[in-house]
């Protein structure tokens, strides 16, 4: 592997390696790591000559090397000695290591089945190989159970793909033109932070923020105005913006008659909701409703930024569905500055043969395919037959996974064979019969496609793999080998890799005009090739629906058993919204958001001492009404609890919600928690309206002040 060696100026010891951050941001930030003669890093930057990364790194990632470094990395393969759980390991070979699995999972294969068998895994590195292709092609031709990838955005992807037929999305400084921008259920200045600048500066240039969250998050700070609706009803407030915009004229009828189809049908859905009945269900005045209404419809170009976060409820298709209709009605698709910012995934997609190899002859036809938001049920009983060997990599589904209670349940199986693959011994390593340590990002090469932003990023390695461990991709060759698989596809470097999906990709995608392997190792980071006039999503009125046009009406969402309309549904397990004075039932259940922390990804970082300090405690954020009626005052523990399970946080009684409504970021490790649990024992594994999606935010839970006894005592 030829490294890059331009020097660093006025430093000519150090070599400077360009890289890509790995993580689920969608800023993907192009990396410069300096590594002295040693060959130890001794810097990681971002790029000053990147359009979005622009020079500096977020909080988490900024601190990179103490990740690297960190002396509790993963160094040799373990091997469990204890009872499962125990945490008791002893180190083994990678030959032993794989002899082992290979010889469990052949007998496993032989006597239930490969379907048997489940790999786990999700946002630990987006990168192409160490993502996509090991998520892949060693499972196919296994023929493994296949995964539902759908702990994230599963429900909202749908939503976007059913209305418009692609996450085309502008890239962030597109909001410079906006004067109006609406961040709907989405929180940057924590997800997204590079985002931010190009809001600042849309602001400095005259245009409003709105944020509409129930919690006032550190973007709700920034912002011009916060608008604070109950959660999961925000399908209901988007009607009734429309209602005020159609009742008033201020709709594009001729926008709409040559661009979408169904106008008719979403009308009549429309007139449920005047203002008045979606203030009942949102407790948002109607004025409030009203003048939002008025300023989005005259106010162009208008921009509606909707991330994942609000998808994460029982309704959240269907949600951000009514969402993506709101720019159709007032014409703002194909506008410069205007439509819909959620994804940039579709400006490139790969080829997904080359991907994963799914259907070469070599792989036996695909079986079953399970939702990861079900694991623990999953493993539990819900499947048939049952799963005898879980591999878990790119995961850490004790902290992250929804109801995880559960997952430890059947985490402690006897007759469970689990493997982990990371780079540190997470909660869920812990349950493993067998722990293979990962490289990092610095060790490992790699090819990232942004979903927030338009280029494309090559990871160079930067050092040498730490301790013994071995990145993603080398582990499935390991595997294929030890096998006996002969396919030249299963033993492939990743550079052969990325170099075989760029060929078979540039065949049909024109944003890979001129983009070879070769430049990328050279050039680091190489903006899609898009001319700027075709930048604007949709500018030439092609939607990618089977109609070409915006559909209110979905044939395709009806094919899939959903309304083919959008609309409002309740959620699941929900209490309708009520003013305070009616508060007053102290074991009255409320629902809690568990949304993004900000020096977290997901429970990434969690275990990273500098960043753990600075996230502070897992805290429930509680208005003083719900407070004083419970007796709970800041900073004491409480106790949060449903028939699912239970955990305790620290109170801050605070403004930050409003009465009836909780808060917590996410996601702690429960090993570091004296319950040894975190939220996500209360979470449900209930799946979403669309597509298998999660529901992390559609969760009742009581509340209750800890008694000193309780404290001590736990249960
Ligand atoms: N710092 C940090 N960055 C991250 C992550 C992280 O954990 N930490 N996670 C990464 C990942 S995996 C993802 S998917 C993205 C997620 O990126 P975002 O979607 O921005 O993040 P979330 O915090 O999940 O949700 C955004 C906001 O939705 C709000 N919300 C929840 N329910 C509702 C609702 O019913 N209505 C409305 N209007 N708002 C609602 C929450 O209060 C939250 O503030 O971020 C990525 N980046
Ligand atoms: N309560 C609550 N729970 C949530 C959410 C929430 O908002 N609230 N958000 C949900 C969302 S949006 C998501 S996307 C999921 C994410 O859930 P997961 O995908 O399970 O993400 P993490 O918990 O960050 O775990 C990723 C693990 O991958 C490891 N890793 C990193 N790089 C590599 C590598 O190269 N190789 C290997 N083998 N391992 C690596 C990391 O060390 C880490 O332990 O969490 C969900 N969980
Ligand atoms: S987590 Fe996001 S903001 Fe932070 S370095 Fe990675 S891509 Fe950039
Ligand atoms: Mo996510």
């Amino acid at each position: 592997m030829a490294l890059d060696i331009s020097p660093v100026k006025g430093r000519s010891s150090l070599r400077v390696v360009y890289g890509a951050c790995p993580h689920d941001c969608p800023d993907n930030c192009a990396l410069e790591t300096h590594v002295d003669e040693q060959g130890r890093a001794v810097s990681v930057r971002g790029r000053a000559d990147h359009p979005v990364t622009r020079g500096w790194l977020c909080a988490k990632v900024n601190r990179y090397l103490e990740r690297v470094y960190d002396p509790n990395r993963l160094l040799y393969p373990l091997r469990r000695v204890g009872a499962k759980g125990s945490g008791q390991f002893e180190r083994v070979s990678w030959e032993e290591a794989i002899a082992e699995i290979v010889e469990r999972w052949q007998k496993i294969s032989a006597t239930y089945g490969a379907e048997t068998i489940l790999p786990y895994s999700y946002a630990g590195t987006l990168g192409l190989v160490q993502g996509a292709v090991t998520d892949g092609r060693f499972w196919n031709r296994l023929g493994a159970s296949q995964l539902e990838r759908a702990i994230c955005g599963h429900a909202a992807e749908d939503a976007v793909l059913l209305t418009i037929g692609g996450r085309l999305a502008p890239a962030p400084d597109m909001v410079l033109k906006s004067k109006l921008i609406l961040i709907w259920g989405s929180n940057p200045a924590s997800t997204s932070p590079h985002l931010m600048p190009f809001l600042r500066q849309a602001q400095k240039n005259g245009a409003r923020v709105i944020v509409i969250d129930p919690v006032r998050t550190l973007t709700a700070r920034s912002a011009n105005q916060h608008i604070q609706p109950f959660p999961g009803t925000d399908a209901a407030l988007a009607l009734a913006m429309m209602y005020v915009i159609v009742t008033e004229g201020l709709h594009q009828p001729e926008w709409l008659a040559e661009h979408t189809v169904g106008w008719e049908h979403l009308l009549e859905r429309i007139m449920q909701y005047p203002p008045e009945r979606a203030a009942q269900i949102t407790g948002l005045a109607s004025e409030t409703i009203s003048a939002l209404a008025r300023e989005y419809a005259t106010t162009a170009p208008a921009l509606l930024r909707v991330t994942d976060g609000i998808n994460r409820h029982t309704n959240g298709g269907q949600t951000v569905r009514t969402l993506a209709c709101l720019p159709a009605v007032v014409g703002q698709y194909g506008q410069p500055g205007g439509g819909l910012m959620y994804s940039t995934s579709d400006w490139l997609k790969w080829d997904s043969a080359s991907v994963n190899h799914g259907t070469d002859p070599a792989c036996p036809t695909p079986t079953r395919s399970l939702n990861m938001n079900r694991l623990g049920s999953l493993l539990t009983g819900e499947a048939d037959p049952p799963i005898y060997s879980l591999y878990v990599y790119n995961a850490n589904p004790v902290a992250s996974a929804p109801n995880a209670g559960k997952v430890v349940e059947g985490l402690l199986r006897e007759d469970l064979f689990t493997v982990v693959h990371d780079l540190f011994e997470t909660d869920t390593a812990r349950y493993a019969d067998l722990i293979l340590p990962a490289t990092s990002q610095l060790e490992h090469v790699d090819l990232h496609k942004p979903y927030g932003h338009l280029s494309l990023q090559y990871n160079m390695p930067a050092i040498e793999p730490q301790g013994e461990s071995r990145s993603n991709w080398d582990v499935m060759r390991a595997l294929a080998a030890g096998l006996g698989f002969q396919e030249e596809w299963l033993r492939a470097d990743a550079d052969t890799v990325i170099n075989e999906v760029l060929t078979a990709s540039a065949r049909t995608q024109t944003t890979l005009q001129g983009m070879t392997l070769e430049r990328l190792q050279q050039e680091g980071s190489i903006p899609f090739a898009i001319p700027v006039e075709e930048q604007v999503p949709f500018a030439d009125g092609k939607f990618r629906t089977p109609s070409g046009k915006v559909e209110f009406y979905s044939e395709q969402a009806l094919a899939k058993g959903y309304d083919p309309v959008p609309g409002w549904v309740a959620e699941v397990e929900y209490t309708p919204y009520k003013p305070a004075s009616e508060l007053q039932a102290s074991d009255e259940p409320m629902p809690l958001i568990c949304a993004a922390a900000h020096h977290f990804i997901s429970s990434t970082f969690g275990n990273q001492p500098t960043l753990k300090t600075k996230e502070g405690t897992p805290t429930l954020s509680i208005n003083p009404h719900d407070a004083q009626l419970r007796g709970i005052r800041s900073g004491q523990l409480v106790r949060v609890s449903n028939e699912r399970g239970w955990c305790r946080l620290i109170a801050d009684v605070t403004e930050d919600v409003r009465p009836g409504v909780l808060s917590t970021a996410t996601v702690w490790w429960p090993k570091f928690s004296p319950d040894q649990r975190n939220i996500n024992w209360t979470t449900s594994d209930r799946l979403a309206d669309f597509n298998g999606g999660s529901t992390f935010y559609t969760n009742l839970v009581k509340v209750e002040a800890e008694t000193e006894q309780d404290q001590k005592g736990g249960e």
